[in-house]
């Protein structure tokens, strides 16, 4: 028996991702539709103002303020099909796995295997990890293309060291561990954020075929940052590529007001505005450098933009305005930044279809 090339050759499937509002008959269509990998809410009331939608399947989470009030969706063109392992829950199709884990404190011990007291946000950023790789690997996922950092009381000290830097050892220690190292392996492009106290909660995007990593060559790689930005330096990427065919998407992390490792115009969120979205377009001509072709501009991107203050969103909206075309969806939340002085950042997706090229 022969089998001709082109059979071998499997349709990668493709990623969609929309931002709806979240209305009782956009939910209830939602859960009928066969190719549903994943809902987010921002909204923490979303509970009690919802009468009779299931929540089922739909992950809340836990903002300490408002903003815009819609769903995050993410969908594919093939079947899927949910589980849970562990701590993880998830859904999968043949090609993506979308999934998100919840931890708290009681989940782990406050001691490791030599006595010693470790910060259990640290713990819980590790196991998080530890498990999120573990399902890849054995689940056959091994691309983790993007990932949502949500972390209580991000800018809290406890245990002498602020949560985001626990955040970042424990987080770290996973991806030696289960030997994905930076430069070596592929690492995702994120977003890490503040909620409220209470659980860590990551979700994110993983893919059965290899995306291609991004620097940014006006910014440090965030795992070459200093130690002053402490212990561990944050493991992640500036964004992330893939090519499914026809379909190329680019996951662009969030993105602030950053040049090296220095944060620039503390105090200034409309300059921030600017210098972030320099960075993004920096990420841009890099990956479209990388990719040999003119892929994207900021005009096919979709937004989502983090806010330390939420007042202060007619002054961002006025500068993105003047950057990118109304046609673009913006996406705006109120959340902590992983750095004190920042006011804001911004994350980017396009998921463009190039004619003749499948
Ligand atoms: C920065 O560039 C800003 O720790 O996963 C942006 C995106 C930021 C992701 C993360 C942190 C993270 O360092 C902060």
């Amino acid at each position: 028996m022969t089998i001709s090339a082109n059979a071998m050759i499997a349709d990668p499937g493709h990623l969609y991702f929309s931002y709806i509002r979240p209305t009782n008959a956009a939910l209830q269509s939602l859960s009928s539709e066969e190719g549903l990998l994943g809902v987010v809410t921002f909204r923490t009331d979303f509970c009690r103002e919802d009468d009779g939608t299931t929540l089922e399947g739909i992950l809340q989470i836990p903002l300490s303020g408002r903003g815009d009030d819609l769903c995050e969706i993410w969908q594919t063109t093939q079947p899927v099909i949910g589980g849970k392992v562990g701590d993880i829950t998830y859904r999968c199709s043949r090609d993506f796995l979308f999934g998100s884990i919840t931890l708290t404190a009681a989940d782990v011990p406050a001691v490791n295997q030599f006595g010693l007291i470790i910060p259990p946000l640290q713990s819980c950023a590790e196991l998080a990890y530890k498990q999120i790789f573990s399902l890849l690997d054995h689940h056959g996922y091994p691309d983790l293309l993007r990932i949502w950092n949500f972390i209580p009381d991000i800018n809290g000290v406890s245990h002498y060291l602020e949560h985001y830097r626990q955040f970042n050892i424990g987080r770290q220690n996973a991806f030696l561990a289960c030997g994905r190292f930076p430069e070596k392996q592929n690492i995702p492009a994120a977003s890490a954020l503040g909620s409220i106290d209470g659980p860590l909660v990551v979700y994110f995007l993983a893919a059965r075929h290899k995306s291609v990593a991004v620097e940014n060559p006006r910014q440090t790689s965030a795992y070459h940052y200093p130690r002053e930005y402490g212990p561990s330096s944050p493991t992640f990427s500036r964004a992330g590529w893939i090519d499914l065919g026809q379909q190329k998407v680019l996951f662009i992390s969030g993105t602030a007001s950053i040049i090296g490792h220095q944060t620039r115009h503390g105090g200034d969120v409309a300059a921030q505005t600017r210098e972030s979205m320099a960075n993004i377009a920096a990420v841009i001509a890099e990956t479209n450098r990388v990719a040999a072709t003119s892929l994207y501009d900021l005009n096919d991107l979709s937004y989502k933009v983090y806010l330390r203050h939420i007042t202060d969103l007619p002054i961002v909206r006025a500068e993105l305005d003047l950057l990118v075309t109304p046609a673009a969806p913006v996406f705006y939340l109120q959340a902590d930044i992983c750095r004190q002085d920042l006011l804001v950042e911004i994350e980017a997706t396009a998921g463009i279809f190039i004619d003749g090229m499948a």
